[in-house]
């Protein structure tokens, strides 16, 4: 970094003339389509955040004019206004006019950091029409002009200034870009993502070539930090932890720094940026920080016996939720892969899975609450991925799922038309046959499921798979599971589940909604996935007789009824006869069905951890959450 606080006119490297950019300009810019348009935008402001980041400049400005121009400006020293020793002509003129060998896609360096400000300058000004400069130093103004590359206007002094700063402002050539039309979006997104890679830096956008003149201005003192919050603000999901962990570290002259913070969703976000270029393919850099992670996720849940013995952690299990942003800079960036966005340099890796591992520890050990929070969410995630497993194996194991039988103990309707029909899934022997007597045969199947019920507290889900309750249902719907999965398949429209109002029904309905929620979403999604709603009382007085589905129903109807009325609670199913099972709970004229619905995919991922977790309270309030009163037969 000392090395270019002061240099003087001398130190511009190799010089080639531009014809080579105009003639190749896939070379330099990687193509000529809109992404190699903005990247001109990218090789000016590249030049002023070198600036910011030599501690000079605190201000960039991009100003989209209305004539298809785009001026950058910054507030940095400007650029030295003396004659070039060697070429003999101003610096300024020898920065925009002579190419300065290992451009980012000519191979070799690059310039953060290694003091070579002005490389890609003369790219774009070889690749305008029209270029023009205003340098801004030692309180004097100084003046170029250039066309495709050519001097048009000789480098002149313009007057006194308080001003400092370089501004540049270029008119891509219409002969060789594609399109010339910049995107705000684009410019938008990309300075944004600047602004948050180089903390402090103060970056705006103007438009001005619509009717009403646009501005937006960024400037994160949190850099990748308020970068992760922001992703994950996007993203619509609830974080798991406040603080976004924050590690940094370096070695010899390279640099990274690593954000994280886990959310309530399934997929991961990890951002990695090298020499603030996005690398899109990833590299050593990513591969560094997976590796970090992994390992001291494993290592603390061993540690602490969060981990059982005989359970390890995948890079996918921990990155499960997890936002991320990654940003390395280092001399003699290497990038590999067709598009140039991945990182090569081996040092690198070591580099950042150094630190994490080393620093992430310190973190956990010093925030044992997030650490729980994260060690656990990865928990879910493996058993998860397990029993997602464990289901395809089931899929594969012939004779069973494949087979095209119906379960033994199903009372099936006789209509076939799927819309139809519905499957009652009914808690218990017992109250399966009450059902079977009373339903409607011609639309309403009967699948009893077996009294005792699997506890879904103290097993795997990967039980679940093979149990008896389980199975029968897979076919009886009959739409396969995992990769086979089949809605068209689907033999019910409703899919009725129908437990006693007390713990273990609720239990039971738990374990089916977990069961559909992770392997036949679908269903979910669709609104085939119903609650049934037995009545908790029965009020009566003499021959007359009310069902109550509360409390407040219960006293309104002993009211009602007045004098000596009765009120007898239902503790199950099993209690009622078929009439009555008939009457408050399965005739579609009289019923309460309540809809099972998966609001959104965010807000199903942090319940199904609910409903995976320790805790029972959270798991029946699921249920009762998630049931909307739907309808009859909507
Ligand atoms: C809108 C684009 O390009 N800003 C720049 C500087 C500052 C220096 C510099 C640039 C001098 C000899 C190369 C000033 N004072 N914005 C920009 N700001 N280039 S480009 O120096 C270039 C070197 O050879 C600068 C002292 N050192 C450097």
């Amino acid at each position: 970094m000392d090395v270019e606080k002061n240099y003087g006119d001398s130190q511009i490297q190799v010089l080639e003339g531009l014809e080579a950019v105009r003639k190749r300009p896939g070379m330099y810019i990687g193509t000529t389509s809109a992404k190699g348009l903005h990247h001109l935008i990218s090789e000016i402001v590249d030049n002023s955040i070198d600036e910011a980041l030599a501690g000079y400049c605190k201000h960039i400005l991009v100003i989209l004019h209305a004539d298809g121009s785009c001026e950058v400006k910054d507030d940095g020293r400007g650029v030295p206004s003396g004659i070039h020793p060697t070429v003999g002509k101003p610096t300024l003129e020898v920065i925009y006019t002579i190419l300065h060998a290992g451009g980012k896609f000519g191979g070799g360096g690059y310039k953060i950091a290694g003091g070579l400000h002005g490389v890609g300058a003369s790219v774009v000004n070889a690749l305008s029409k029209r270029v023009e400069v205003r340098n801004h130093r030692d309180n004097k103004g100084y003046y170029i002009a250039f066309e495709r590359g050519n001097v048009v206007e000789e480098f002149r002094e313009t007057g006194e200034t308080e001003l400092h700063g370089l501004h540049v402002r270029f008119w891509p050539d219409d002969t060789i870009f594609e399109t010339v039309e910049f995107d705000y979006e684009t410019v938008k997104t990309r300075l944004r993502e600047q602004a948050f890679l180089n903390a402090g830096v103060d970056i705006s956008i103007t438009d001005l070539r619509g009717e009403e003149e646009i501005t937006e201005d960024y400037c994160y003192e949190g850099g990748i930090r308020s970068f992760v919050e922001y992703l994950n603000k996007k993203k619509g999901a609830d974080v798991l932890h406040g603080d976004v962990i924050y590690i940094a570290g370096e070695k010899g002259d390279s640099q990274a720094e690593v954000a994280m913070q886990y959310n309530d969703t399934y997929n991961d976000a990890i951002l990695s940026f090298a020499n603030n270029m996005h690398t899109i393919d990833g590299g050593t850099h990513e591969t560094g920080f997976k590796a970090g992670i992994t390992k001291v996720l494993n290592d603390y849940g061993k540690k602490y016996n969060i981990l059982k013995s005989e359970e390890k952690l995948s890079g996918e299990d921990v990155r499960e939720g997890l936002t991320a942003v990654i940003s390395v800079k280092l001399e003699d960036a290497q990038f590999e892969s067709q598009t140039k966005a991945k990182l090569g340099n081996s040092e690198i890796r070591t580099l950042v899975e150094g630190i994490v591992t080393e620093k992430l520890s310190i973190y956990l050990e010093e925030n044992p609450e997030t650490a729980k929070i994260i060690i656990e969410k990865s928990i879910t995630a493996a058993r998860a991925r397990e029993a997602a497993k464990r289901a395809r194996e089931l899929t594969r194991r012939k004779g069973l799922l494949e087979s095209s039988s119906l379960p033994s103990k199903l009372a099936d309707c006789n209509e076939r038309r799927m819309e139809y029909t519905e499957l009652y899934l009914v808690e218990g022997d017992s109250a399966g046959g009450t059902a079977k007597d009373c339903r409607d045969s011609r639309f309403q199947a009967i699948l009893p499921l077996r009294g005792k019920i699997l506890n879904v507290e103290k097993n795997r889900i990967d039980r679940i798979y093979s149990s008896v309750q389980i199975v029968p249902i897979i076919l009886a719907l009959g739409t396969g599971i995992g990769s086979e999965f089949d809605i068209t398949k689907l033999r019910y429209g409703k899919i009725i589940l129908m437990a006693d109002a007390d713990v273990d029904g609720s239990h039971i309905k738990t374990l089916l909604l977990t069961f559909f929620f992770r392997h036949m979403r679908p269903l979910i999604d669709a609104g085939h996935i119903y609650s049934a709603t037995p009545p908790l009382y029965k009020v009566y007085r003499g021959k007359q007789q009310r069902y109550a589905f509360s409390d407040e129903e219960r006293d309104m109807y002993i009211e009602e009824l007045g004098g000596n009325a009765q009120a007898e609670r239902y503790k199950g199913l099993g209690e009622m006869d078929p009439d009555q099972l008939w009457d408050t709970t399965m005739d579609p004229e009289k019923r309460i069905l309540k809809r099972i619905t998966v609001e959104d995919a965010m807000e199903a991922d942090a319940l199904f951890s609910v409903l995976m977790g320790d805790k029972v309270e959270p798991r029946r309030d699921f249920i009762e959450a998630n049931a909307k009163y739907a309808n009859l037969d909507t």
